[in-house]
């Protein structure tokens, strides 16, 4: 959905940002929330405020999910401001209040919106630029989740509950397919075959979760690559980004999709499948990013599945494209007709190219871990 000039002048007149409203416009490729760049002039300079919607189909209780970000983001600038070198206020997220001082803004249709500093000479990419872009979101995405094994208690709340369970993400698509309210799955029989033939990549994770075999820590749950925010000089990581689905959860699945998001060689949604491959070199970039911050406290059981869980989260992503596609288009944005079946496709051919290199992953990460 796209707000215009003067509903956003209006929403972001509630919140404490100096200075003059000049405009906004749409601004990322997210699939989920509704993105603004606004701008405003203070003090004869020109400043820049990310202004959200956030989506209301998609998180049921907005509250919640902006309590676990004011907890999150507040301790990552605390900590920040301890790490010899750092700069809090570009490598963490700050949200500006409203006027009120709440974190968000509830407007006349019941949709909340927020604000957030925007990251300065800094952008994120929909796809790896090179080894160290690799590295870099690796090494930031496991600082991330470091800097967070000490979020002093309660337990953050689950703003998707059972968000990456593979059982429930499965038995959904079923629902899907035996429903078929769009007639759409005569189109996919191929990707649905596929699906259902590797029902056994299922909940190897969510297994040792329940069964406390594997420890839970608070993960980001949506590393996709555009969500880090890269330095446009030094091509360093500056923040991750994107943290309403900051929760309780395996740090696999952090890894899992950083593995699906960056070892890609093409985009999300690329039609020509012949251009899908998973590149090797770029996953060992990945792992070594990723095992130079998390490697500080990962558990024996967390190592020992990270070859896995590039499959794992694939295959779960996959079946949420595919279960949209049937579904008629009503969690992802799309942006063409066959969109979320495209994206589906992508996914079911990443995971064939990394079945097929399984043993050059599993050499990688016994190298690092
Ligand atoms: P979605 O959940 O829809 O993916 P994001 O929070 O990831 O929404 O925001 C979408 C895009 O907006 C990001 O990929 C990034 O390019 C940009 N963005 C988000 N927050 C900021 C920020 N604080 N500073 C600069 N750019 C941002
Ligand atoms: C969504 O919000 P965004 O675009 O970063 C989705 C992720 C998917 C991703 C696939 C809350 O991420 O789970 O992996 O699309 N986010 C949510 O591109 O569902
Ligand atoms: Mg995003």
């Amino acid at each position: 959905m796209h707000h215009d000039k003067q509903t956003l002048r209006k929403i972001s007149s509630q919140f404490r940002i100096p200075g003059r409203f000049l405009d906004a416009a749409p601004y990322g490729t997210g699939h989920i929330n509704d993105t603004y760049a606004t701008r405003w002039l203070a003090d004869g300079h020109e400043e820049l405020f990310i202004v959200q919607r956030i989506n209301p189909n998609v998180f049921k209780q907005p509250e919640w999910l902006m309590e676990n970000i004011e907890r999150v983001t507040r301790h990552l600038q605390q900590k920040l401001a301890q790490l010899p070198g750092a700069d809090p206020s570009r490598e963490a997220l700050t949200v500006i209040p409203t006027h009120q001082g709440t974190s968000s803004f509830r407007d006349e249709s019941g949709h909340y919106w927020r604000t957030y500093v925007f990251i300065r000479q800094s952008r994120s990419y929909d796809t790896c630029i090179n080894l160290n872009h690799a590295y870099e979101s690796a090494r930031m995405f496991g600082r991330f989740q470091l800097l967070l094994t000490d979020l002093p208690g309660p337990r953050l709340h689950d703003t998707i509950p059972h968000f990456h369970h593979t059982g429930r993400r499965l038995a959904a698509l079923e629902q899907a397919i035996q429903n078929d309210p769009m007639n759409r799955a005569a189109t996919s029989q191929k990707e649905i075959a596929f699906s259902l033939a590797r029902r056994s990549i299922g909940d190897v994770i969510t297994r040792l979760l329940e069964s406390g075999s594997m420890p839970e820590r608070i993960t980001h749950n949506d590393t996709k690559i555009n969500n880090v925010m890269i330095d446009e000089t030094s091509g360093n990581g500056v923040c991750v980004i994107d943290l309403d689905t900051v929760m309780p959860g395996s740090v696999l699945y952090d890894f899992g999709d950083m593995v699906r998001s960056t070892t890609r060689t093409a985009v999300e949604d690329e039609q020509d499948l012949n251009k899908v491959t998973m590149d090797i070199s770029i996953f060992d970039a990945l792992a070594r990013g990723y095992l130079d911050t998390a490697g500080a406290f990962l558990h024996p059981v967390e190592r020992e599945h990270l070859a896995f869980s590039g499959i794992l989260i694939t295959f779960n992503i996959g079946i949420r494209f595919l279960t949209d596609y049937l579904m008629g288009d009503v969690y992802f944005k799309v942006h063409r007709p066959g969109h979320n079946l495209d994206r589906a496709r992508v996914q079911f051919a990443m995971i064939e190219q990394m079945e097929r290199q399984e043993k050059e992953i599993t050499r990688v990460i016994a190298r690092y871990a």
